[in-house]
């Protein structure tokens, strides 16, 4: 990034904002000029990498104008802006959205033509940056479209990991994880900037020394790492903006090295050397079930550290006022990854800019709001004091001092409510010292925020109570959102062509204009060309499925689609109970094939390495597929494929092709649920408990479009209180002990037993996401949605009111929710 004072001078210092010719003949040129000169081929020689390189830095030469205008003028318009700090970027490819956004897609199709390339062969050819593990990542993918394509001035900051989430391959039905090397091929789309480094400092000691009669405090580190920033150009669709997404990447420091090559230990240096790059190697691959791993707590401070300075240095001019700050910035936490940025800040105000405490409090106080994704008590981070005071000795003084200051304001409000102060301290006791990282974001965000209007209310009403009547007005709700550009737009262009025809264009940016289609729904050839569309993405899918992974999809079949993390409480457990119970029928005699709703069930899940049970599910699941798939009496009506790796590129083509979309959370355990929004943007239906953002979806969609089942988020508590025995439902449901007897028995693993037998007894004995409870109710749902897909004209009337309603679920809106509530950042047009 160039630094506040300006440079330019000569006129020709600052491209022309319109970048090159926007024509065939001129995309043609600057395409050959970038294969010549950046990959030094000509055409006849060059690989299908090289033009797709060449194709990507015509693409971002056409943005670069558009890119530096905007950097110019976020520094010259001093407007508040918003700093998104999140551990996690899942932003799939970049090619087409960019191709979309700078209205390029035609020019370029029919320059490569011209070229006698197809341009749809180099499209397969990237790698998509997987810097993110599954909803919490690609959140904040769709939120940084949004705040471009809405003219927020933002700047997005995360982790350059070398390696992002991990390839999953199958080896006889189980997970093997692959290292994830995106960069090996080149990454046309990064510009790193090694001369803004900044420097990250760890470890050491804290010293107190006199400053001219005022006690200070200081940080010596033992060590530091450079971080290095990496600009991504986000760009608005078809707005001319582009903001920037920060990556920091960690290289040695010099000074570090120069220490220990003097000491004359080559091979010492070297290893350091590796060791501070460890930082940014890899995306720890835990999703809602964080481990307190020393390298993630450094990866964290590295991130947010050098974005906080970044921000301070480059963004402000050299005389700016910071007592102004929260005038000019809102540091979003995406959860409790980047929360060591609240004593990161106070550390700088204080220690470094000499600011007195309170003053230096209460302007972080503002500058800062938390996102929390999770309700699961697992989930929330806790940082052993041990480890902290090693690593950032100086942060957690500062911890322990808001701390005091904390419950000492709470103590004057509610007395000396000792049980009250132990529940809200900071600091918690045991089973170790440790920090709630959840409560510094607490106290420290001018708003607390959940992702979903249920998830909101059990925030405030179930985790953090206490807060909120400490602090009356804190608590709001932003229901997520996911962008209309990549899952509508560019992943099913045939609904895009048809809901344009049906309602002009402007719906890409104005979701609710979707609206629209109601009265279309109630129209026979409008349901006709919607039918059409679904057949034409299943088609696409099949493809797909094809070349990737072997698969036939079967015709005609409804596609019945469950893809996200593996995760108990999402219950991927219940999905299979059904499976297995439609199989169970046909094998025992009892149902007809023929009497079955031909359906092809489609998983796709990762499983964190070291979640042992996660791995059996999915290890269960590709045994049932096996089974199901090869056996004779089925008559082919049943079907299940599990395609391994899913990923943001997978999720584009099958989410347009999905019939039903599997929601089946326990009820209070998943926040939100993106997803489930993407399908529904799809026209699938959902069958789905009341959970998370499946609630205002079933409020927008109708009862009559959307299958609920399952108990209550306080049904489920009643039970709890009552005594849940998974057991009682085994014994009294024939169908589920039917099913859980057959996996029991060894049908799906040879015959051998005890291949599934932890799942069954965790099932039958533990059960802690109430599986079993929500089975009969899951069955009997099933069975409507059965009955509904044989009326198809009346599905896909369905179908189109599920699109209709949805608009609400466009990550603009999210947006616009947090610049009302939480950031009061207007669009700078
Ligand atoms: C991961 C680690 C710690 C705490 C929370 C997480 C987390 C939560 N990772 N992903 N989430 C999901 O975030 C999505 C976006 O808000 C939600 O839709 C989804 O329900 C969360 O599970």
């Amino acid at each position: 990034p160039a630094s506040a004072a300006p440079v330019a001078t000569h006129p020709l210092a600052v491209a022309p904002v319109t970048g090159p010719p926007s024509s065939v003949d001129g995309f043609v040129r600057e395409f050959l000029n970038n294969l010549n000169y950046e990959q030094g081929v000509a055409l006849s020689s060059s690989s299908p990498n090289d033009r797709y390189l060449a194709l990507a830095y015509t693409v971002r030469d056409y943005l670069m104008a558009r890119w530096l205008e905007d950097q110019r003028r976020q520094r010259e318009v001093q407007a508040k802006g918003v700093c998104y700090l999140s551990a996690e970027y899942l932003l799939g490819r970049q090619l087409d959205n960019n191709l979309l956004a700078a209205r390029l897609t035609d020019i370029a199709t029919e320059a490569m033509a011209a070229c006698g390339i197809d341009i749809d062969d180099l499209r397969q050819l990237e790698v998509e940056p997987g810097l993110g593990n599954g909803g919490l990542g690609r959140l904040a993918a769709c939120f940084i479209d949004s705040l471009a394509t809405m003219s927020v001035p933002s700047t997005g900051y995360g982790l350059r990991y070398e390696y992002g989430i991990f390839r999953q391959t199958f080896v006889d039905g189980e997970q093997i994880e692959q290292p994830d090397a995106w960069l090996t091929l080149g990454s046309p789309w990064e510009f790193p900037h090694p001369e803004a480094a900044q420097t990250i400092g760890f470890g050491g000691y804290t010293e107190k020394y006199d400053d001219e009669g005022v006690a200070r405090s200081r940080w010596v580190p033992g060590w530091t790492v450079q971080a290095v920033p990496y600009n991504y150009m986000v760009p608005g669709y078809h707005n001319g903006r582009v903001n920037t997404l920060r990556l920091w990447s960690a290289v040695a420091s010099s000074a570090f090295d120069l220490r220990i090559f003097n000491a004359g230990d080559y091979a010492e240096a070297v290893r350091a050397q590796t060791f501070a790059e460890n930082i940014s190697k890899v995306l720890y691959p835990e999703d809602s079930t964080p481990q307190g791993k020393e390298l993630r707590l450094q990866q964290q401070y590295f991130f947010v550290a050098a974005s906080i300075h970044d921000f301070l240095e480059h963004s402000l001019s050299p005389d700016f006022d910071l007592a102004n700050l929260p005038d000019r910035v809102i540091f979003q936490l995406n959860d409790t990854h980047p929360v060591i940025a609240v004593p990161e800040l106070m550390r700088v105000l204080v220690d470094e800019k000499g600011m007195k405490w309170d003053a230096a409090w209460a302007i972080t106080q503002q500058c800062f709001a938390y996102t929390c994704h999770t309700l699961l008590p697992e989930a929330l981070e806790m940082w052993s004091v041990d480890l902290l005071g090693r690593l950032l000795p100086r942060h957690l003084e500062i911890i322990y001092r808001i701390n005091d200051e904390f419950l000492a304001a709470v103590r004057e409000r509610f007395g000396d409510d000792e049980m009250r102060i132990r529940n809200m301290s900071i600091i918690a006791d045991f089973p170790e010292r440790s920090v709630r990282m959840a409560f510094l974001a607490t106290v420290a965000g001018a708003k607390v925020n959940g992702v979903a209007e249920l998830h909101s209310q059990l925030l405030r009403e179930k985790v953090l109570p206490d807060f909120d009547e400490f602090y009356p007005g804190k608590f709001t709700n932003v229901t997520n959102g996911v962008t209309p550009r990549r899952f509508v737009r560019l992943a099913n262009p045939g609904l895009a062509s048809l809901i344009t025809e049906a309602l002009g264009a402007g719906w890409t940016v104005d979701l609710e204009r979707l609206r629209g289609l109601e009265a279309f729904a109630e129209d026979p050839e409008f349901r006709a060309k919607f039918a059409e569309v679904k057949a034409a993405n299943k088609r696409r899918l099949s493809d797909v499925l094809r070349t990737r992974d072997g698969f036939e999809v079967s015709d005609g079949h409804m596609l019945d689609v469950m893809v996200k993390r593996l995760h108990e409480y999402k219950r991927q457990m219940l999905k299979v109970l059904h499976i297995v119970t439609l199989y169970e029928g046909i094998a025992s005699g009892r149902v007809a094939a023929a009497d079955v709703q031909p359906r092809t069930f489609i998983f796709g899940a990762k499983a964190a390495p070291g979640y042992v049970m996660a791995k059996r599910i999915i290890h269960l699941i590709n045994a049932v597929g096996s089974v199901v798939n090869a056996d004779p009496r089925v008559e082919g009506r049943l079907q299940v494929l599990f395609p391994p790796n899913y990923n943001v590129t997978l999720a584009e083509r099958v989410i347009p092709a999905a019939d039903l979309s599997e929601q089946i959370s326990l009820a209070g355990k998943e926040a939100s649920g993106t997803g489930n929004m993407k399908f529904a943007l799809s026209g699938a239906l959902t069958i789905g408990t009341d959970d998370g953002a499946n609630v205002e979806i079933r409020q927008l969609v109708g009862d009559d479009n959307f299958f609920l089942f399952g108990m209550t988020e306080p049904e489920v508590e009643a039970l709890w209180a009552k005594g849940y025995k998974p057991s009682d439902f085994y014994q009294a449901d024939e169908g589920l002990r039917r099913a859980i007897d057959l996996i029991a028995s060894g049908a799906f693993s040879g015959g051998d037993r005890s291949t599934f037998e932890p799942i069954v007894s965790n099932l039958l004995y533990d059960d802690r996401f109430m599986v079993l409870a929500d089975y009969a109710s899951y069955i009997a749902a099933q069975a409507r949605v059965d009955a509904a897909y044989a009326d198809q004209d009346a599905w896909t009337r369905s179908s189109i009111l599920n699109v209709a309603r949805s608009g609400f679920f466009s990550s603009d809106r999210s947006i616009r929710d947090y610049i009302d509530r939480i950031w009061h950042t207007p669009p700078v047009l």
